[in-house]
């Protein structure tokens, strides 16, 4: 830890963002999830922790917003083998159930569906005690997907310590259908999931959404303001009219409660800067545009408990591009948690 230089380039076999720490030293712990059971167009996303982690030696530790988070001491956690075993698993039975685009009533497809969501209970069951164990030992816990089924678990163990949390969502889509593709459990429906299994979330903010069936439009209509969805074509339309980004992340923050847990799907942002994520949408937010969101939301005195960041998916032939956005969000959502428990 003394031997410590910020300013040097990291080895090959330093930790996250190249630090030393260990996650027994470390205020903030990363639980790397690579879990993409359920996804339904390109892959790749259980890499995204492992590519995450070697972009991330690449960020200068020194961030102009937010001084030195370093200092309080990042750690990740190591690949977990028992949650790539359940992926490789639920993955085999998956592909049955996706080739034919949902289970249509046939047995054998709906034992495949089933026996995919068993994993996803057991992997959704391992998040929650992980982040809860790390909770409960006063870490500031982020998870690394994989797709954005791995929120579940990590947003129920926030909101069993803080009861009425806001969950702040970045993403191309709302992730509210009921189920997709036969699926109870699918990355699609995670935010669902979360509103209908975890009444301690008082209020979901969905930020950057331009992907949407009628099904999730009614869910939000319906929800009596538990659902606030600001959509990508409205807020770009409201821009080219004159109103400022500044007014309307005021305005996007302004319905959230005290303790707000962010949870960020990387094709939020404009496709330009994750092109390997697997369900891309044109439009979407630029990246200084996502930062000064979070920035935002700490320095309104709300306070970040938590987060996550999903579906960044490296591409095949080591340009590292995804995952270097990836790396230079997660450094900003750890930053600003800091800056607004401090
Ligand atoms: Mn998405």
């Amino acid at each position: 830890m003394t031997a410590f230089d910020p300013n040097a380039a990291s080895g090959e076999e330093s930790g996250v963002f190249g630090l030393p720490h260990s996650p027994h030293e470390a205020a903030v712990v990363l639980v790397p999830v690579p879990f993409e059971a359920t996804v339904s167009y390109g892959g790749g996303a259980s890499e995204g922790p492992s590519a995450i982690l070697r972009a991330s030696r690449q960020v200068d530790l020194y961030d102009v917003e937010v001084g030195k988070p370093y200092e309080a001491g990042i750690a990740m956690l190591d690949d977990p083998a028992d949650v790539r075993a359940w992926d490789l698993a639920a993955r085999t039975a998956a592909a049955h159930v996706l080739a034919r685009g949902g289970t249509h009533g046939d047995p054998a497809l709906v034992a495949s569906a089933a026996s995919v969501d068993a994993y996803m209970e057991r992997m959704n069951g391992w998040v929650r005690s992980t982040v809860d164990l790390l909770l409960s030992r006063g870490k500031i816990v982020g998870t690394i997907g994989g797709d954005h089924s791995v929120s579940f678990g990590a947003i129920e163990a926030h909101a069993r310590r803080h009861p009425g949390l806001g969950l702040l969502h970045v993403d191309a889509h709302a992730d509210l259908r009921e189920a997709y593709e036969g699926f109870a459990w699918s990355h699609a429906s995670i935010l669902h999931n979360v509103m209908a299994r975890i009444p301690a979330v008082s209020k979901l903010v969905q930020v950057g959404i331009r992907d949407l069936c009628e099904e999730e439009a009614d869910q939000i209509a319906s929800s009596g303001g538990r659902i606030q969805s600001y959509f990508d074509a409205e807020l770009a339309e409201a821009r080219f009219g004159g109103e400022t980004w500044a007014a309307q992340v005021q305005r996007m923050i302004e319905p959230l409660p005290h303790d707000v847990y962010v949870t960020f799907d990387i094709d939020g942002l404009d496709p330009a800067l994750c092109p390997h994520t697997g369900t891309k949408v044109p439009g979407g937010l630029s990246f200084q545009m996502a930062t000064s969101l979070i920035a935002a939301l700490a320095r309104s005195g709300r306070r970040i408990v938590g987060f996550d960041l999903t579906e960044v998916v490296p591409a095949k032939d080591g340009s590292e591009w995804d995952e270097n956005v990836g790396a230079r969000i997660l450094y900003k959502l750890i930053g600003w948690t800091l800056r607004s428990r401090a």
